[in-house]
């Protein structure tokens, strides 16, 4: 009996294992993520962004395929890009490509992760979870800290507009 107990104990360290965070860096085979933060919302705002860079150190491509969380009725990775003279943003169907050896930066203005249906306000100081899923790196779960309204970068950037 508690030989089983072990065994399932060590199973499910190693599921757990290849995900770990460093110095606010989180480390999933081989990609990194970094500069995870989300913008404060007001009250029953319908939707908020999630931002973050990705990092490939691998010697192939990977992909970001999806992106859930339990703080919105539906995540999807988004893109802006012009329709016509206005810059709209659109979901990516498959994902977001980090090729090798490169970085993504998901910013305001650029990709990003879009909560829609939000259950709750995202309040300033509190944390966001969403779980990313690449094509090979596996899943990933990412607190992404609530910077206010119109942050443009985590606040451990030292942005100061
Ligand atoms: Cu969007």
């Amino acid at each position: 009996m508690i030989r089983l107990l072990r065994a399932a104990i060590a199973a499910t360290l190693l599921v757990v294992t290849p995900a770990f965070a460093h110095d606010g860096v989180t480390h999933l085979g081989a990609i990194n993520i970094s500069l995870p933060f989300t913008r404060a919302t007001l009250p029953n705002a319908p939707v908020g962004g999630g931002f973050l860079t990705i990092e490939n150190e691998g010697p192939e491509a990977d992909r970001l395929v999806s992106a859930t969380s339990a703080v919105a009725g539906d995540t999807q990775i988004h893109e802006m890009a012009m329709e016509g003279e206005v810059m709209k943003m659109r979901e990516l169907p498959d994902g977001l490509e980090i090729p090798a050896g490169e970085t993504v930066v998901l910013a305001p203005g650029g990709f990003h992760i879009m909560f829609i249906g939000l259950k709750q306000p995202f309040v300033e100081g509190e944390t966001v979870p969403v779980t990313l899923t690449f094509e090979k790196a596996g899943s990933v779960e990412v607190l992404l800290p609530v910077e206010a309204a119109a942050a443009d970068a985590p606040t451990a950037m030292g942005h100061a507009h």
